[in-house]
């Protein structure tokens, strides 16, 4: 017989499960968990926000399907997780969320004599999937099973668990331990029935112009390639979503970008759309204008969640489904419908309207010259730097619709956002995530200078752990996305002038390299020396004010659509 703390028990668990990674900060109520980590080769990544830790377990999650730990001491360190569990939470992002609590007999509940007294079961309860006390060591397993199942039911999501201290440093016999496999105790799923794969088969085989499109969940669930063989099999339109940048190359001969004249016209003559992996949000502008008329016109929708269906848009089918398992079902199901591929015709029709307007509204920018640097042209530069191998994190205003514009075609997973609660500020820290998941890969962080704020002392972290994530950030000096508002509507601007921050500075400070670039001869010189740094680089870029802020005109209307519900 051998004894085993409560710590340790709960790593045994986490380790069952794939967590290969725990990110927070130290305290005594953790240490016996934290003291066993590295014989269970889980690497502890201290971080300088614990909001910041929950954005690692994103990035490292979104680029590579791993789920990670966090961990909060009581009261304040599990206050400071919550914004970024929400963010998870919007995001559909696993993560194992831990709080330490005091013993039992000073909380729930917490008099005003409790020292960082907070009853934390009751506030993290409304921010993630499920939530739950562990309060003896031998129900260490079972509540652990009950939480990861929470966590992977539907679509995933950030699950808490509380411990308090005297459970942790409790310890029982380890031949008492009985710890199931992942499979032991829950299925994978959901899946879609046959007669649902061939019913979609038969409407898409039949339809006189199919289209695709693709969301973000279709990255989630690695169904990329199945669904580009469905493109192919119908030779038909393939529209991302914003959120599903990274799960359709760009560069596909069938690929529309979703927010121009190209793609609202596929939309409105297509008789029969397959939607997989995405909610159809507003984002997605699911407006009857940019849309065929419901009553001719069929949706099949694909999606984990029985929650995200026909939210938007009326549906002809609903398949509850993890994508993956849908589509290569679905894909199956179609060659056995002897489905032809359409000629060709309409793609090119709608890819050269598509093209042509793209011309039309970025000719003034690529016919720019100055003065300074324009933020597209930066990313341009950026992406010719880091190409279409590396791992892109967007985060910002503006900022962050020129990434989206103007950065390559990426792999699947590889192009990271925040396009459900946009959080500003998780870019520096999923960027390391992504990187402790992916050593091998180049990972680059574009910024606005807002969101740099937030979130910048993680490259500190970066640099201790000897990451090598390269941090651009685009320092024109202003919270630039609320400037059209205040200026359209009283003709001034107030709070968005944020003053003057040298990054580079800051970032030496934290033991990065650092570049700063002012002149756009001097940008492609800068990026390569942040890609040759032997540790974390970070690259400020003094671009052009007026520049980032203008926004060809049709696209801020789609955005402002966004918020506003359709116009005109
Ligand atoms: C945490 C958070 N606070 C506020 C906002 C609202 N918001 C959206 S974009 C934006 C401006 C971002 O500024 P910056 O990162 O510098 O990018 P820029 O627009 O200047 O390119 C703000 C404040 C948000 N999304 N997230
Ligand atoms: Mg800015």
């Amino acid at each position: 017989m051998s004894e085993i703390t409560g710590g340790e028990l709960l790593v045994r668990c986490l380790v069952g499960e794939g967590v290969r990674f725990v990110f927070g900060i130290p305290c005594p109520e953790v240490d016996p968990l934290l003291a066993k980590l590295e014989q269970y080769e889980v690497r502890f990544v201290p971080v300088r926000h614990e909001a910041a830790a929950v954005h690692m377990a994103e990035g490292l999650y979104k680029t590579t399907g791993q789920v990670a730990a966090v961990l909060g001491n009581p009261g304040p360190g599990s206050a400071n997780l919550i914004p970024g569990v929400i963010t998870a939470r919007h995001e559909g992002v696993p993560v194992v969320v831990i709080t330490a609590q005091h013993r039992l007999a000073i909380v729930y509940p917490s008099p005003p004599s409790t020292f960082q007294g907070q009853d934390q079961l009751e506030v993290f309860k409304p921010v993630v999937k499920w939530s739950g006390p562990i309060l003896s060591w031998e129900r260490i397993p079972e509540v652990m099973r009950i939480a990861f199942r929470e966590m992977w039911t539907g679509r995933p999501g950030p699950i808490h668990i509380e411990i308090p201290a005297p459970v942790m440093y409790a310890t029982g016999d380890d031949a008492k331990v009985r710890l199931l496999a992942p499979a032991q105790y829950r299925a994978a799923g959901p899946r879609p029935s046959e007669a649902q794969l061939e019913e979609a088969a038969r409407m898409l085989a039949g339809a006189k112009r199919p289209i695709v499109i693709s969301g973000g969940g279709v990255d989630r669930a690695g169904a990329n390639e199945a669904l580009l063989a469905i493109v192919d099999l119908l030779n038909c339109p393939v529209i991302g979503t914003i959120a599903g940048r990274s799960s359709v190359p760009l560069d596909h001969p069938n690929f529309l970008y979703g927010y121009g004249p190209g793609a609202d016209l596929a939309r409105r003559e297509s008789d029969v759309i397959l939607v997989a992996g995405s909610r159809m949000g507003n984002l997605d502008i699911p407006y009857d204008k940019y849309w065929g008329d419901p009553t001719n016109q069929k949706l099949i929708q694909v999606d984990i969640d029985q929650r995200n269906m026909g939210v938007t848009r009326p549906l002809a089918l609903g398949i509850v489904s993890d994508a993956k398992s849908a589509l290569e079902g679905l894909l199956r199901v179609l060659k056995t419908e002897r489905a032809r591929p359409k000629g060709g015709a309409d793609t090119e029709r709608y890819r050269e309207i598509a093209r042509k307007w793209w011309e039309e509204r970025f000719a003034s920018i690529m016919a720019w010259r100055g003065p300074g640097i324009h933020p597209a042209l930066a990313m341009q530069t950026i992406g010719k730097v880091f190409g279409s191998d590396s791992i892109y994190v967007a985060d910002g205003g503006n900022t962050s619709l020129w990434a989206a514009w103007f950065l390559p075609s990426t792999k699947p997973r590889s192009y990271l956002n925040i396009l459900e609660l946009g959080m500003l500020g998780t870019g520096i820290p999923s960027a390391i995530g992504a990187k402790l998941g992916n050593p091998a890969r180049e990972v680059v962080c574009v910024s606005g200078d807002g969101a740099a704020g937030f979130n910048f002392m993680e490259m500190q972290s970066a640099a201790r752990e000897g990451l090598k994530v390269r941090t651009v950030v685009f320092a024109e000096g202003s919270w630039t996305m609320e400037e059209p508002n205040e200026r359209m509507l009283y003709g001034r601007t107030f709070g968005t002038e944020m003053g003057t921050v040298r990054w580079d500075r800051v970032a030496e400070g934290l033991g990065c390299q650092s570049f700063y670039v002012d002149r756009m001869e001097d940008l492609e010189a800068a990026l390569k020396g942040a890609k040759a740094s032997d540790g974390p680089a970070v690259v400020c870029l003094k671009t052009n004010r007026d520049a980032n802020l203008a926004i060809p005109m049709e696209l801020g209307l789609r955005f402002a659509e966004v918020y506003q519900g359709p116009m005109g």
